[in-house]
């Protein structure tokens, strides 16, 4: 099929018109295939979809990559330069935004109705380069009129701080792999000005909601400014969505009444929570009375928490809410009322003594379902941050371990091995994930293990080859691949990571070498606000300097930053690494998914017990992971004695000094900035909130053995292929499946 359209495409001049030759085609053809219909639907309602490029993606889920691909060879070309065309739509910061996009694929894939609705960023999350070793943010424009947005004639009202705007929606096509299609749609207003932002600086009219409403996505940052917009932006979008999700019920023949019949809302994260306070306004303005109003919505929302950092629950001070939407405000203080009058703790109330709205407490009291993202992240919310909610709703928690897509994260990202599979236990597993399992058994020999270093041999020159032309640097391609990329956070503790480098440096100077070559790469973006992650990024990219110039060191030790980390970029670099490094204090991180996405690749995790780490330590077994650091229980009870103190590490242990030491000496004066250099070596020592120094020195003997084993190439390549085959539970279409039989029921 499309052989015709397809050659016709291939045979235009230049890159740029065959890439929209082949955007209009893709449309085309989902449009043909038609939607997901049924009289349920899931609303997947989130303030991010980081969906990445999509032309290959749906390509592949469409089930014409390969004629695409051939094609272009035939004429000299490569699916990788018509790529380089598309722009990657930030629409997300990282891990919460990719999650929405895997999920959108595997609803579409398992044939379930279902939608995400979003807002439509004009320049998403800022695009990060570097100048002086520090981060430096620029407007990311994406929107190019080339692109997926497909505007609709869908428009509601909304009342934003007592003055109508009207909405417009945009949708994207998301289509499942070999079956029909359901949309994201993002709204938006037509009135929003990009104009306002120049050479980078916005003049911001704080007052002017309608020229600004959509420009940005917030970083995820606990210090930030402009609240009210954010409380804007939230209210938009879930208002827009009370709107769609009542108009299609209707429109399917709903009375309202058995709106839980057509509709459930996911909520992800809190930032949708006024989801709740909203139907219910919507439902009575219909003439529901509001106790019956209630009832309806609280069969109808889920909510999925993502974090147990104090500092990340959303929490609005009234008077901003009063401000924004003070059509919310009897609704919010009634659902409050409620709350008091049946429970008399201080701690379930959705309105503080300090006035201040807790979003998490709305979506508990008034949603029928809570869901953790990993075991162990659920179980803490169970224990301690949730306690008081479980001990009210035992049925309300559940745990639904996070997934990723294996369209993206493996046939897309990693053609070379998903054809090795393929190769050796057909193509079952590209719909059922566990089957990846028999992989282990088909391909453990000699050949076949070394046909997967071969693949990863080629994943690094190709990476080399990437890196090399876009930002210049030149790598080894020959030495070991240890990778982490993530969000820049303080409790996911890159400065750990820098910690061991200077380890390393430090023996390599003594004469100390590495058998094999180390290069250490980086990818995170910081909040521009995170004044400690900033420094964090400015030391490792100090240290990448100095390491360069040091010609002792540097043809043993290479440190990368890769700027401007993204989806894009998570492709190239993942399939590429060797080393996973999951290095978060255990009990911080929610569940984490780039550790899948490794995994997946046939990277070997080095982690703590934390997040979706535990599950795959599980699966994979004691000797096909590396693990250290203190236990997530013994960490909470630092926490809860208050007893860590990292000035005494520093004291006791002259080796652990020397590191920290490291930070302020003269070689980093040299390349860097000595406030920032001062003020990271303090945190280190006085602070160390996410207890760096804790776990140090368990880091580096661990992280010691992980480069000896590396030597073993038969037994390295063992520990590959296990976690290759083990990596199915972590499928995005299981995560799907459960949250369809426990919580949807679609
Ligand atoms: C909140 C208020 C104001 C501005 C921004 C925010 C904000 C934005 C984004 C708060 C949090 C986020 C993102 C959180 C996030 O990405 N969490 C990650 O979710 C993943 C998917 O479940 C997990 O795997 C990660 O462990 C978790 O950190």
């Amino acid at each position: 099929m499309y052989e015709n359209e397809i050659a016709n495409i291939v045979s235009k001049g230049n890159n740029e018109e065959i890439y929209t030759g082949l955007l209009q085609l893709t449309k085309n053809i989902m449009a043909e295939r038609g939607r997901i219909e049924g009289k349920k639907k899931v609303y997947y309602i989130s303030a991010e979809f980081l969906i990445g490029k999509l032309l290959s993606n749906n390509l592949i889920n469409l089930g014409i990559y390969d004629q695409v691909a051939d094609a272009l060879k035939e004429k000299g070309k490569s699916m990788a330069e018509i790529e380089e065309i598309e722009n990657e739509p930030s629409l997300g910061n990282g891990g919460l935004g990719r999650l929405a996009a895997c999920f959108l694929d595997s609803i579409a894939t398992l044939g379930l109705p279902g939608d995400g609705i979003g807002l439509n960023y004009h320049l998403g999350l800022f695009k990060q380069e570097f100048e002086n070793n520090r981060q430096k943010e620029v407007p990311n424009p994406w929107i190019t009129g080339k692109d997926w947005l497909r505007k609709t004639d869908v428009s509601y009202t909304v009342l934003l701080g007592g003055k109508k705007v009207q909405s417009v929606m945009y949708e994207i096509d998301v289509t499942g792999y070999d079956n029909k299609c359901n949309t994201l749609k993002l709204f938006d207003l037509d009135t929003v000005d990009d104009s306002i932002v120049q050479n980078g600086t916005i003049y911001f009219d704080k007052e002017n909601i309608a020229k600004n409403l959509t420009l940005f996505l917030y970083p995820d940052d606990s210090d930030y400014q402009g609240q009210m917009l954010r409380i804007y932006q939230q209210y938009f979008m879930v208002s827009n969505a009370a709107q769609l999700i009542i108009d299609e019920a209707v429109a399917k023949g709903s009375n309202l009444y058995d709106l839980p019949e057509y509709a459930v809302i996911q909520i992800n994260d809190t930032h949708p929570t006024m989801v709740i306070p909203e139907m219910i306004r919507l439902l009575t303005l219909r003439g529901i009375e509001m106790d019956t109003a209630i009832g309806i919505v609280s069969k109808m929302c889920a909510y999925t928490n993502h974090t147990i950092l104090a500092e990340a629950l959303e929490t609005w001070p009234m008077r901003f809410l009063d401000r924004v939407v003070p059509q919310l405000i009897p609704i919010i203080k009634m659902l409050d009322v409620k709350v008091r009058e049946k429970y008399q703790d201080e701690r379930v109330y959705i309105i503080d003594h300090e006035q201040r709205v807790h979003m998490a407490h709305i979506d508990i009291h008034y949603g029928y379902s809570v869901n953790g993202v990993a075991a162990l992240h659920t179980q803490i919310l169970e224990d301690s941050e949730l306690k008081p909610f479980k001990d009210i709703y035992p049925n309300k928690f559940n745990n639904k371990t996070n997934g990723i897509t294996f369209r993206r994260w493996l046939l897309h990202c990693n053609h070379e091995l998903s054809a090795f599979i393929t190769e050796k236990i057909g193509e079952g597993y590209k719909k059922e994930a566990t089957e990846l399992e028999k992989f282990i058994a088909a391909a453990n020999n000699p050949a076949d293990l070394e046909r997967l270093l071969s693949i990863k041999k080629e994943k690094k020159k190709e990476f080399k080859e990437y890196i090399e032309k876009k930002e210049g640097i030149q790598v080894n391609e020959e030495s070991i691949f240890d990778v982490q990329v993530k969000r820049l956070h303080e409790y996911k503790r890159q400065q750990m990571n820098v910690l061991y480098i200077i380890y390393k440096y430090m023996q390599i100077k003594e004469g100390k070498k590495p058998k094999t070559p180390i290069t250490m790469i980086f990818g995170a973006k910081a909040a521009p606000a995170y004044t400690i992650a900033k420094d964090i990024i400015h030391a490792i990219l100090c240290l990448s300097e100095i390491i360069k110039n040091d010609k002792e060191v540097s043809p043993y030790l290479q440190v990368i930053m890769l700027e401007n980390y993204n989806v894009t970029y998570a492709e190239k670099v993942i399939p590429a690494a060797d080393i996973s490094e999951q290095i978060s204090l255990a009990s911080k991180e929610a569940s984490g998914t780039g550790n899948m996405k490794f995994m997946l690749n046939g990277a070997v995790t080095l982690g703590t017990e934390d997040g979706a780490n535990v599950e795959i330590h599980e699966f994979v077994g004691d000797e096909n992971i590396y693990i250290f650091g203190e236990s997530s229980d013994a960490v909470i009870e630092h926490y809860r004695k208050a007893d860590y103190s990292a000035e005494s590490f520093y004291d006791k242990d002259p080796e652990i000094a020397k590191l920290v030491d490291f930070l302020i000496s003269k070689e980093m004066y040299a390349v860097g900035n000595k406030k920032s250099l001062i003020r990271l070596y303090m945190e280190l020592l006085t602070k160390d909130w996410f207890m760096t120094l804790l776990d140090i020195k368990d880091y580096i003997r661990v992280k010691e053995q992980v480069f000896e084993d590396y030597e073993d190439r038969k037994a390295w390549a063992e520990k590959m292929l296990v976690n290759i085959g083990k990596a199915g539970f972590f499928s995005s279409d299981r995560t799907i499946e459960q949250y369809n039989a426990d919580i949807w029921h679609l």
